[in-house]
């Protein structure tokens, strides 16, 4: 009796021993950082092109005006908090906490594999479309970190088809033509949906996900 209780600790002792050693390398998202690089309270719209023609997020437009840098730097760490090195690029991505902006496959990953302090960015432009202007929420390996960053989308590929086709402008001829403000056809954003966005629509016409 005496040894099956000693066996069954054993056993405890070994699988426990077995968990923690898995811990090790393995993505923990409450240990994990993500921060944008422009610190101020406005949020920022970034323009995508399913193309991969849109703008980097050093060149995102604050909501009110301005262009700032939406730069975001994440580090992936482990559950006991130590950096993992060379997580791969594709296994961390972004998304639209309402799903609006779409990304083409693979369009929306960190630029590199992280470095020695378990660090990478997401700075290229992405190859995407939709919009939204919800926040922006990361994940690593699917799992998302609790804190999101203040980010939205903006793209010719107004429905998030992949594509920058007839059915954009004619949502967009809709939306210019309305009476309510929609976001998602402000293209050049200010906050207005006018002739300056038409140009931006019309030079991004048969861009498609690669
Ligand atoms: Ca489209
Ligand atoms: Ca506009």
């Amino acid at each position: 009796m005496v040894l099956r209780k000693l066996m069954g600790i054993f056993a405890i002792t070994l699988i426990v021993g077995a968990a923690s050693l898995a811990m090790a390398g393995v993505p923990d998202v409450t240990q994990c950082s993500a921060t944008r690089a422009y610190t101020g309270p406005e949020g920022t719209v970034l323009f995508n092109v399913p193309d991969g023609n849109g703008n980097p997020f050093t060149a995102a437009v604050k909501v009110g005006g301005g262009t700032a840098d939406a730069t975001i730097t994440l580090i992936i760490r482990d559950g006991a908090g130590l950096p993992i090195a060379n997580y791969p690029s594709e296994d961390a991505w972004i998304e639209s906490a309402d799903g609006g902006m779409v990304a083409c496959s693979g369009g929306a990953t960190a630029d590199f594999s992280t470095d020695v302090n378990g660090e990478t960015r997401f700075q290229n432009a992405l190859q995407a479309g939709g919009a939204s202007l919800a926040a922006t929420v990361v994940l690593i390996n699917g799992n998302a970190l609790a804190n999101t960053l203040p980010i939205g989308y903006n793209s010719p590929d107004i429905d998030g088809s992949g594509a920058v086709n007839l059915t954009d402008v004619q949502l967009f001829a809709g939306d210019f033509s309305g009476t309510s403000y929609m976001f998602r056809s402000d293209i050049w954003f200010d906050n207005i949906v006018n002739l300056s966005d038409i140009p931006v629509l019309a030079a991004s016409i048969g861009a498609a996900c690669p």
